[in-house]
């Protein structure tokens, strides 16, 4: 498609979006405004550069796609690709796995801001901010399948020792990059099958978070956020950090609660949770994922979730208190790929949800007109927002639709397959 097709095709449909009162000039402005904090960890399966033992916690990345990043030099050269090919300038998500220590074997409670520098510097130049999370999985002490809620107090208090610097960590690179940090704390602690004692790792969790939040750091450098889950693999019948418990934990200490898609019942709703629990709270993190059967990390896609997540934080006015992590690992497709299809997916479903009449939807169910609110949500789904989100991709200088595939094609043929 060429420019000038890109252009008529937009033109012709900002008319007939404004037919539904919508005004597409001003959604691409909202849009561009979003910032995705994009993980780095499907770079390479969450792998990190420690290599201290293989993915465990209950997570797993399956396939073995060539040519996975394998040193920190090759995961931001892979970010620069995906980063060139996703409109809009936005975020980067380590974790501490991928600290930079010149082949030192640093221990993960011993870590420091100076163990970052090379992130920090890479993402100050390009002018994007850092959020960050402790990694409690893939270690010897989270071998017994505890760490925060360890009953064993060496094995809790290097945890403890761990969140705390990582708090530490965030904080520099809030301050070096001028935007505050988000650190996401989600540890894999539970068990296969049914406890006797559901009780006591709680209270541990419970009085450990107290220890990692007691050292005050300023909002303005790090918001804290906790992240619940419903099962992993392993931890079937049991998981400490539950959904409930960091609920309440939020509540009660002001914290973010992290909100992953692929961390709930099927038929639970995560668009439907937005608002009830910033009824209650400031600000959330959203692990935006695709979960499918057993796993919660499928690639995002334009999915129903995907659009109800947008249109919820769209409709509501919640942009500027929830805070969009990506967080998904697929090793059987390029990961550059994997990266640029959930990115482009997740903006293109808060496109949507910013080209519609929300306003209009709400009087009507104000007026208690459900049937016209029904047929207008479904009359929307028929307009033509792929001609918005071409025009968005032109506007911001990468391809449309999946032309940025030659590009990830030429870089799998010139770098990837020179990868051992
Ligand atoms: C695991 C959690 C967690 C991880 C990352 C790697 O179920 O979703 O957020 O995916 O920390
Ligand atoms: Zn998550």
């Amino acid at each position: 498609m060429t420019p000038k097709t890109i252009e008529r095709n937009y033109r012709a449909a900002r008319d007939r979006y404004a037919e539904f009162g919508v005004d597409t000039d001003r959604a691409l402005r909202q849009l561009s405004a979003i910032r995705l904090s994009v993980h780095c960890w499907q770079g390479d399966d969450v792998g990190g550069f420690e290599r201290s033992g293989a993915l465990d916690g209950g997570i797993q990345a399956t396939g073995n796609y060539p040519g996975k990043a394998g040193t920190p030099d090759e995961l931001r050269s892979d970010l620069d690709l995906a980063f060139s090919l996703i409109p809009g300038r936005h975020r980067l998500n380590l974790h501490s796995i991928y600290a930079e220590t010149g082949g030192k074997k640093i221990p993960r409670d011993e870590l420091e801001p100076e163990h970052f520098e090379g992130w920090m510097s890479w993402a100050g130049r390009r002018k994007l901010g850092l959020d960050f999370n402790g990694t409690f999985f893939s270690h010897p002490m989270a071998a017994s399948g505890f760490t925060l809620s360890s009953r064993d107090e060496s094995v809790r208090r290097f945890w403890v020792r761990h969140a705390r610097g990582c708090r530490r960590i965030a904080a520099a690179m809030g301050r070096k990059l001028g935007s505050p940090s988000v650190v996401n704390i989600w540890i894999p602690d539970g068990s296969k099958d049914i406890s006797a004692d559901r009780r006591t790792p709680r209270e541990i969790l419970r009085k450990s978070l107290d220890e990692v939040f007691g050292e005050r750091i300023s909002p303005k450098l790090v918001l804290d956020a906790v992240e619940g889950k419903l099962f992993g693999i392993g931890s079937e019948s049991y998981v400490v950090g539950s959904h409930d418990f960091y609920l309440g934990y939020a509540v009660a200490n002001r914290k973010l609660l992290c909100l992953d898609s692929g961390h709930f019942h099927p038929t639970e709703s995560v668009p439907d949770k937005i608002s009830a629990v910033l009824s209650v709270l400031d600000e959330i993190l959203l692990h935006v994922s695709r979960g499918v059967r057993w796993d919660s990390d499928h690639v995002v896609i334009l999915s129903d979730e995907m659009r109800g997540i947008a249109e919820e934080v769209i409709w509501n006015g919640y942009l500027d208190r929830v805070h969009i992590g990506l967080d998904y690992f697929d090793a059987s497709i390029n990961r550059v790929a994997a990266w640029v299809i959930g990115a482009r997916s997740a903006l293109l479903a808060f496109l949507i949800a910013l080209l519609a009449p929300a306003q209009k939807l709400r009087e009507l169910e104000i007026a208690g007109d459900n049937t016209s609110r029904l047929a207008l949500m479904e009359a929307l789904k028929g307009l033509p927002f792929g001609a918005v989100w071409d025009y968005r991709c032109l506007a911001a200088g990468v391809p449309a639709g999946d032309g940025w595939m030659r590009q990830v094609k030429d870089y799998e043929r010139r770098v990837l397959a020179a990868r051992a």
